[in-house]
C-alpha cells in the first residue's frame, strides 16, 4: 500500500467505530462495471455495493436525473406532498404489480415497517389478540441492522450483547416447507424470508420451496413478507426473484438497487390491505419519500428496464456459473447462484475466502469474502460478456493457487 492509502485507512482506525474489516483499496471513482483507487488503478467491482450499485456506478441517467432535482428541491417532508411522490408510486406499483407503497429509507427500514405494518394488520384485520402477535423468520437470515431486526438473527455476531430483544419471533430451517407448517399458529401474523439468502452465502431454496411457502400462508391467512432488498431487481435475473417460482408475496420490500447506489430509498409494497391498516401518525420518516428520492428511483427502474439490464443479468449470470463450473480447481467446493447473484465456496483446506479476495484485488477485481470459505460475486448487472470472460480468467488463476 502506498503512504496515501495507508494514510486514508488509518485516518479511518484512528477516527472510526471498528464495525467493518475493509480490503485494502481506497476507492475514489467509479463508471459502470469498473471503479478507480486513489493511485488510478482500476478494478472490475465484482461486489457492487452489496448489490446496490446494480445499473452500474454513477449511471449517467440517474446521475442527470439527481442532479436537476436537487436543483429543484429536496425535502419536504411528507407534512407537504410533492411532485415526485405521486408518479414514483404510480412507476413502482406499475412495474411490480402492487397495490400501495411506503417509501423509507434503508433495508431495515423497509424490513422494521413491513414488521410493524404485518403486526398491525394481524390485530385489526386477522383478529389476533393483541400483544400475541407471531412472525416467523428463518434461521442463518441477514434483514438488517436495527434491534428489532438483529433480535431474530442467529448469527452470534450479528446478536450478540445487543439485548435484551423484542419478543415475537420464531425461527424455523431455511427450505423447509414442513417446518413452516409446523410452525404455523392461530397467531401467526407473517412469514418473513429472503428469497435466496445472501449473506448466509447465497443460499438457494430447493425447488418449489416457495410455491409450497405461498399455498401455506394463503391457507393460513399469514402474509408472505419477501425480502427482496438484496435479489430484486434483476440481481437474480428477473425483476423480482419470486417470479422465479411463479408466486406473488404480500408484501415485498425493496432497497439497495432502487437508487441505483445514488441515495438511500427503500420501499415496502403490498399487495393487499397490509400497509391499508396505517394511519396517519402511526408511522413515517422524515425523509421517506421525500422528492430527491424519488427523483433517483424512478430514474433507477427506467434504466433497469429501458436498457435491458434485467435480461442481461439473466444472461451473463448463466455464463459467469458455466465458467466457474468450468473452473477445474482443488480450492472449489461449490459454485452456486442466479442471475448475477453468485458465490464460490471453497474447500476449509484451501485457506480463508479473504485471502483469494485479497489475491484477486491484486488482479483488478474486487470481491468480497462472507463466512470464512466463500466468495462472493455480484457484478453491476450492466456486465458484459467480454468482462464476464476476463474475470473468469482471473478469477481461474487465483482460485488455482494455494493461499491454506
Ligand atoms: C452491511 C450482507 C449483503 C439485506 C437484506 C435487508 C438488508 C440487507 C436481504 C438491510 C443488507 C447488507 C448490508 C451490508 C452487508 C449486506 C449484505 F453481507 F450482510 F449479506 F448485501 F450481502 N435485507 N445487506 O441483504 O439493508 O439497512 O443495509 O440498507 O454492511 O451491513 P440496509
Amino acid at each position: 500500500m502506498s503512504a496515501s492509502v495507508i494514510d486514508f485507512v488509518a485516518t479511518e482506525a484512528r477516527f472510526g467505530a471498528h464495525n467493518y474489516e475493509p480490503i485494502g483499496v481506497v476507492l475514489s471513482r467509479g463508471e459502470g462495471v469498473w471503479v478507480w483507487d486513489t493511485e488510478g488503478n482500476r478494478y472490475l467491482d465484482c461486489l457492487s455495493a452489496y448489490s446496490a450499485v446494480s445499473q452500474g456506478h454513477c449511471h449517467p441517467k440517474i446521475l442527470a436525473a439527481m442532479v436537476e432535482q436537487a436543483h429543484r428541491l429536496t425535502l419536504t417532508s411528507r407534512a407537504f406532498h410533492n411532485d415526485q411522490l405521486a408518479p414514483f408510486y404510480e412507476e413502482i406499483a406499475a412495474l411490480t404489480g402492487s397495490h400501495k407503497v411506503l417509501p423509507m429509507n434503508s433495508g431495515a427500514e423497509a424490513v422494521e415497517s413491513a414488521i410493524k405494518s404485518v403486526r398491525k394488520w394481524g390485530y385489526e384485520v386477522k383478529g389476533v389478540p393483541d400483544g400475541h402477535a407471531e412472525i416467523i423468520v428463518c434461521a442463518n437470515n441477514f434483514h438488517g441492522r436495527t434491534l428489532g431486526i438483529v433480535g431474530f438473527s442467529t448469527d452470534p455476531d450479528t446478536r450478540a450483547h445487543f439485548g435484551p430483544f423484542a419478543p415475537g419471533f420464531k425461527i424455523i430451517p431455511f427450505g423447509d416447507a414442513a417446518a413452516l407448517a409446523e410452525a404455523i399458529t392461530p397467531n401467526t401474523v407473517a412469514f418473513l424470508v429472503e428469497p435466496i439468502q445472501g449473506e448466509a452465502g447465497v443460499i438457494l431454496p430447493p425447488a418449489g420451496y416457495f410455491t409450497e411457502v405461498r399455498e401455506l400462508c394463503t391457507t393460513n391467512n399469514v402474509m408472505l413478507v419477501l425480502d427482496e432488498i438484496q435479489t430484486g431487481l434483476g440481481r437474480t435475473g428477473k425483476l423480482l426473484a419470486e417470479q422465479h417460482e411463479g408466486i406473488e408475496a404480500d408484501v415485498t420490500l425493496l432497497g439497495k438497487a432502487l437508487s441505483g447506489g445514488f441515495y438511500p430509498v427503500s420501499a415496502v409494497l403490498s399487495n393487499n390491505d397490509v400497509l391499508g391498516t396505517l394511519r396517519p401518525g402511526q408511522h413515517g420518516s422524515t425523509f421517506g419519500g421525500n422528492p430527491l428520492a424519488c427523483a433517483v428511483a424512478r430514474a433507477a427502474l427506467r434504466v433497469l428496464t429501458e436498457e435491458g439490464m434485467i435480461e442481461n443479468a439473466a444472461r451473463q449470470g448463466a455464463r459467469f456459473l458455466e465458467g466457474l463450473k468450468d473452473i477445474r480447481a482443488n480450492t472449489i467446493r461449490e459454485v452456486r447462484g442466479r442471475g448475477l447473484m453468485l458465490a464460490v465456496e471453497l474447500h476449509p483446506e484451501a485457506g480463508r475466502a479473504r485471502r483469494y479476495c485479497e489475491a484477486l484485488q491484486g488482479m483488478g477485481i474486487l470481491a468480497k469474502d462472507t463466512h470464512e470459505q466463500t466468495i462472493r460475486i455480484a457484478p453491476p448487472l450492466v456486465i458484459t460478456s467480454d468482462q464476464v470472460d476476463w474475470a473468469l480468467e482471473r478469477l481461474a488463476s487465483t482460485l488455482t493457487q494455494d493461499f491454506s
